[in-house]
């Protein structure tokens, strides 16, 4: 059997070989991954663990938390607060940013993250995850301000997610491609089952909501009726759809054979440019799909170009196999 190479081991080689990552993201990044360990043993008991159904609460964005989505919160912030790695941590599921007490010693980055995506999937036994971004924290003052956290996904130095599935997978990048990692559940450790993934630049596949379709722009229209026009339309080939309502499912699918992944702006609340968050769907994604040879935009810029303003920001999604997302977002320019 060909050896196996724990997330540790992988870690340990990325610092030291290669000088890619400093120790103290490396820890940060271990600490992340048992935080999914945990969240992932909470997922599988279900109902056996009294973890399913809502928390009667809501979060800052005014959507009915679910109990996991509290849980996966708690462990997260309870596994980062006192390591020395972070500054703070910022999550889908707290108003504010979270910083480390005091009473632990102080590190130089920022973490952010979505605990528990795809909470409509929760209850009824289907995939989700946990989705998070590794920042540098500015230098130059001292303590931390949520103006910190606000800076674009380029500047991410660590992105990752961990699927909830039939397996538990972590995928992660330092900004050297993407490599995947699955849970062995009797040793407790992840362990890298693929390197250099790669998204292939084609595809005959998207996932859409297609309940929301008479609310979309013409751009996304034009875009999803030639792929349903099938052979005998302007693509001239079939394509299929695939939609899980959990964005890491859906994002993990591509990573594993290709796709493009759209939630776009629509009519129904116009002022609003989306439903996914930026800072912790969006560019830990965007980045993650770059870095397999994919493209992530949203329509009209790069996502990881965007300037954030605020921390809840929310952004149309429109990421997967390249020759797809360029073809929607040259659509969007009136290409
Ligand atoms: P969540 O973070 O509250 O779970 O919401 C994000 C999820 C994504 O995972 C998924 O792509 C999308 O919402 C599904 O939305 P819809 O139910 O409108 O299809
Ligand atoms: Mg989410």
């Amino acid at each position: 059997m060909a050896q196996r190479i724990s997330l540790t081991r992988y870690l340990v080689e990325q610092q030291r070989v290669d000088g890619l990552i400093p120790s103290q993201l490396r820890l940060l990044l271990e600490v992340v991954a048992r935080a999914c360990k945990g969240i992932s043993q909470a997922v599988n008991k279900g109902a056996l663990g009294g973890v399913l159904g809502t928390a009667g609460s809501e979060n800052v964005q005014g959507e009915v938390q679910k109990k996991l989505d509290i849980i996966a919160n708690e462990v997260l912030i309870e596994a980062n607060e006192w390591g020395g790695h972070l500054a703070a941590m910022a999550s889908e599921e707290m108003d504010g940013i979270y910083l480390v007490p005091n009473r632990y010693p102080q590190g130089e980055y920022l973490l952010l993250f979505d605990p528990l995506d795809g909470s409509s999937n929760i209850d009824v036994n289907v995939s989700i995850g946990t989705i998070f971004s590794v920042l540098k924290k500015p230098e130059g003052h001292p303590g931390v301000t949520e103006d910190d956290f606000l800076q674009p996904g380029s500047k991410q130095v660590a992105a990752g997610y961990c699927v909830y599935g039939p397996q538990t997978t972590l995928v992660l990048t330092v900004g050297d491609g993407v490599a995947m990692f699955t849970l062995d559940r009797e040793q407790g450790s992840f362990v890298l089952i693929e390197e250099n993934v790669r998204i292939p630049e084609d595809t005959k596949e998207f996932a859409i909501n297609m309940s929301n379709m008479r609310h979309w722009d013409a751009p996304v229209k034009r875009y999803i009726d030639e792929c349903l026009a099938g052979t005998e339309g302007p693509r001239g080939k079939d394509f299929n759809m695939r939609w899980i309502a959990s964005m890491v499912a859906d994002v993990h699918r591509i990573m594993t054979r290709g796709g493009i992944f759209m939630y776009p702006w629509d009519k129904r609340e116009p002022n609003k440019p989306g439903k996914l968050r930026l800072m912790y769907e969006a560019n830990p994604m965007g980045w993650l799909v770059e870095q397999a040879g994919g493209a992530a935009t949203n329509g009209r810029q790069r996502i990881l170009d965007i300037q954030p303003t605020q921390l809840h920001e929310r952004v149309s999604v429109i990421l997967g196999s390249k020759n797809e997302v360029e073809r929607v977002t040259g659509y969007h320019s009136g290409i």
